[in-house]
């Protein structure tokens, strides 16, 4: 049994379909489903928008590399191309694992290079942490601490202020 919290993104077509049909797949596995926030790309500036979004999920089968593959068929579902030469470049759907919890409600770590847990970027990213707090707002970082400071803190603090809730946008959510 674990649980985790995914980070949904889309930059390219119907974006908005592309995370509602993602959502949908997920819906043996969903517990609570973050606003969508519009904002601008990060890592790579010539890009276009992104819309972002958090869920919660739960397994009682998943160990943390069952939501890693989980994930890439949502990728592979939504046409997903990997440019190599471009880790943060455009993307029809990015579902990342940012972080993993056993039954006991302990933190699943891992240095595994394909799947780093908790996700070594997260606390830097305001598109994740924001919608997480929708979810969560007493939620933590692994080894990071409480998102809401995560929040407060530059360079996730400027990025914040341009985050753009999409309330017009909503996602299913099972409950
Ligand atoms: N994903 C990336 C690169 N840059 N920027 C935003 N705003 N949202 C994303 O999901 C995103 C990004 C690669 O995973
Ligand atoms: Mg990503
Ligand atoms: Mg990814």
């Amino acid at each position: 049994m674990t649980r985790a919290v995914l980070a949904l993104g889309s930059n390219l077509g119907d974006r908005y379909a592309r995370l509602r049909d993602a959502v949908r797949a997920l819906d043996d596995v969903l517990l609570v489903v973050s606003g969508v926030y519009e904002n601008p790309p990060w890592g790579d500036p010539a890009q276009p928008d992104y819309l972002n979004a958090v869920v919660l999920v739960a397994d009682p089968a998943a160990a943390a590399v069952d939501w890693l593959d989980r994930c890439r068929a949502l990728e592979q579902a939504a046409g997903r191309v990997r440019e190599a030469d471009r880790p943060y470049g455009p993307r029809s759907l990015d579902v990342d694992v940012v972080a993993v919890w056993s039954a006991d409600g302990s933190p699943v770590h891992s240095d595994d290079p394909e799947l780093v847990l908790p996700h070594p970027r997260a606390h830097l990213r305001a598109f994740v942490l924001r919608p997480w707090i929708d979810i969560a707002p007493y939620g933590q970082l692994p080894g990071h601490g409480w998102l809401t400071d995560l929040l407060g803190r530059e360079p996730v603090a400027s990025d914040l202020r341009d985050l753009r809730p999409r309330p017009d946008l909503p996602l299913e959510s099972a409950q």
